[in-house]
């Protein structure tokens, strides 16, 4: 058994002041920062679209929010955010970004979205991310970041899939919250998956606990 953590999209344009900014991301960063202590293996995603994107309302005569119909199903319209080589790109400033060990980049595609960090939408590209995992021996896959009713719960069902043993760290992920309960559903959606839902401080204790014995 080897565990990695997954710090999905943990980026300036999902936190406070950002393009398509999820309520309160910033402050997972410290519990994240605390965690990555923990894990032998930290891998990152970085949401990291072309301009003009097909998930950009600015594309179309359309708002923010509204739903398009693509070859792969309904598409969501977000404001442009993380577009490639931007700030609005990078990773939250106070993120401990030196323990990260692999980055995975997803949404690359103009034509097709990416909310999972395994497959597209359309589910036609894969990222490098499962052979990664694979060449490095991992089989529990810990979750945190943003945002918990997209990507983490697309990565998250994507795993279990694979077959991984899958965490989401609940406090260490924040919810766009387009309907108020999404990240509650998620989570539950995870659970009924078969993953298992835990707060930071389990996994630390649970950790010192075993470095004691
Ligand atoms: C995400 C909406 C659009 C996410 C990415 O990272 O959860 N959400 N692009
Ligand atoms: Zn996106």
């Amino acid at each position: 058994m080897k565990s990695a953590l997954l710090l999905v999209d943990i980026q300036n344009d999902f936190c406070p002041g950002g393009a398509l900014a999820v309520p309160e991301g910033d402050r997972i960063v410290p519990v994240i920062n605390a965690l990555m202590e923990l894990f032998p293996e930290v891998i990152a995603t970085r949401d990291w679209h072309p301009p003009g994107h097909i998930s950009f309302a600015s594309r179309y005569a359309k708002p923010v929010m509204a739903t398009i119909d693509t070859p792969y199903g309904p598409q969501i319209l977000w404001p442009d955010h993380c577009v490639r080589n931007t700030p609005g790109a990078d990773f939250h400033p106070a993120l401990a970004a030196a323990l990260i060990r692999h980055v995975v980049y997803k949404g690359t595609n103009p034509e097709i979205d990416s909310y999972s960090t395994f497959f597209d939408n359309a589910r036609r590209q894969q990222t490098d991310l499962h052979r990664y995992l694979q060449a490095s021996g991992v089989t529990d896959l810990c979750l945190c970041g943003l945002a918990t009713d997209y990507c983490v719960l697309y990565s998250a069902l994507d795993a279990l899939e694979l077959g991984y043993a899958v965490t989401v760290i609940e406090d260490a992920c924040r919810g766009v919250n387009v309907k108020a309960d999404d990240s509650e559903q998620a989570l539950q959606r995870i659970v009924a998956a078969g993953g298992r839902r835990v707060m930071s401080a389990t996994l630390i204790h649970q950790w010192e606990k075993e470095i004691r014995l």
